[in-house]
C-alpha cells in the first residue's frame, strides 16, 4: 500500500494546548518505519500549514476559535480531497477540530468515484454539537455535526459540498455525551455502540456487522482514532480524559479486523497531547494501533477460530 503521512498541528479545538505536538510525537514514536517494515510505501508529507484566517464571531459567545477552525477547515477539506485520489492518506493530529474538513473532503472525493464514505469514529465522545449547541465552545467537540449536513453550520464554516449519511457512521467507545448531542442523537440514523455495548457482547461483535455492511455496500471506510477511546490507564496523553475506555486488547482488535476486512482507505489518529504523556507510552501505542490496522500480526498464518 502506498500510504501518505499528513501532519496536523491543531489545537485550536481542545481546551488544552499541547495537540499541535501530536504529528512529531508519531513520527518520533516511529510510525513511517512500523509502516515500511510492514511492507508499504510511504511518503511523509510534512505539516500542512495554516494560512491567514479571517475575524469571523457566532452569536454562541462560548464558541471559542472560530476563525481558526474554519481556516483548518477549508484547508483540511482541499487537503484530504486532493491527497485521497490515490494512496492512503494518514492524518496525524492534531485535535478532533481536524476531522470535520478531513471527512467533508474525502465525502467530496467518494461521491466524485461513485462510492459512498463510511466513517468507523472510536472516541469517549460523539463530537455531535453544533455552533449553537456547544456550551464548553471547544470545536473539536462539533465534526461529526459539520460532516453528516447538521444544521448550524452555514455562514460560518465552508458550505459542504458532500455530506455523509448518518447512516454510514458508526461509533464505538461512546460513553460522555452532552444533554444536546443525546437529544439530537435520538433522532439521527447514526450507529452509536456505548461502552456497554462493548461489555455486553465484545467488540469484535459490535464491529463485524458494521464491516459487513461497508463491504456489501462497496463503500470506502475511513477510521477517525481519538486517544479518549482508550482506557486512560494504557493512554494517557489526553486533555479530555474519561474513565472506563477500551482496553488495550479491545483496541488492538479493532484495528486487526479493520485490516482483515481489506476496507479501510483512510486514517486520523487524533488528539494525542504529547504533554500529558508518559515517556511517549501513549504516541507508543498509537504506531502500534497503526501497524496493527496496516497489517501487523502476531503469527504470519490465520489465527485459529474457535
Ligand atoms: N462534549 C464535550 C466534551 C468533549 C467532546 N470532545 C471532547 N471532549 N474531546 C464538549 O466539550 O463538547
Ligand atoms: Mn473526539
Ligand atoms: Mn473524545
Amino acid at each position: 500500500m502506498f500510504c501518505k503521512l499528513i501532519g496536523v498541528p491543531l489545537q485550536d479545538g481542545a481546551s488544552q494546548l499541547g495537540c499541535e505536538m501530536g504529528p512529531s510525537a508519531l513520527r518520533v514514536a516511529g510510525l513511517q518505519s512500523a509502516l515500511t517494515e510492514l511492507g508499504h510505501q510511504v511518503s511523509d508529507l510534512g505539516n500542512v500549514v495554516l494560512p491567514p484566517v479571517s475575524d469571523i464571531t457566532h452569536p454562541n459567545a462560548a464558541v471559542r476559535r472560530l476563525p481558526e477552525i474554519v481556516a483548518w477547515t477549508e484547508l483540511l477539506t482541499a487537503t484530504a480531497y486532493r491527497e485521497s485520489a490515490e494512496g492512503m492518506p494518514i492524518f496525524l493530529g492534531g485535535d478532533h477540530a481536524m476531522s470535520a474538513g478531513i471527512v467533508a473532503g474525502l465525502a467530496r472525493k467518494a461521491a466524485e468515484k461513485q462510492k459512498p464514505l463510511f466513517v468507523l469514529w472510536l472516541d469517549a465522545h460523539t463530537d455531535f454539537h453544533t455552533l449553537e449547541t456547544t456550551d464548553s465552545g471547544n470545536l473539536h467537540g462539533v465534526p461529526v455535526a459539520y460532516f453528516t449536513g447538521r444544521p448550524g453550520f452555514k455562514g460560518y464554516f465552508p458550505e459542504l459540498t458532500h455530506a455523509v449519511d448518518p447512516a454510514n457512521v458508526c461509533m464505538i467507545g461512546i460513553r460522555s455525551v452532552d444533554p444536546q448531542e443525546r437529544a439530537a442523537l435520538k433522532e439521527s440514523e447514526i450507529i452509536v455502540n456505548d461502552m456497554r455495548a462493548i461489555d455486553e457482547n465484545g467488540v469484535g461483535a459490535v464491529l463485524r456487522p458494521f464491516i459487513e455492511t461497508v463491504e456489501a455496500a462497496g463503500g470506502l471506510l475511513h477510521v477517525s482514532l481519538d486517544v479518549d477511546f482508550l482506557e486512560p490507564a494504557v493512554a494517557p496523553a489526553v486533555g479530555t480524559t474519561v474513565p472506563g475506555g477500551a482496553t488495550f486488547r479491545e483496541a488492538h482488535l479493532v484495528m486487526e479486523m479493520l485490516h482483515d476486512s481489506g476496507l479501510v482507505t483512510s486514517l486520523d489518529l487524533v488528539e494525542l497531547n504529547p504533554f500529558l504523556d508518559e515517556r511517549g507510552r501513549t504516541a507508543t501505542l498509537l504506531v502500534d494501533l497503526a501497524a496493527s490496522l496496516m497489517g501487523r500480526k502476531v503469527l504470519d498464518r490465520p489465527t485459529r477460530r474457535y
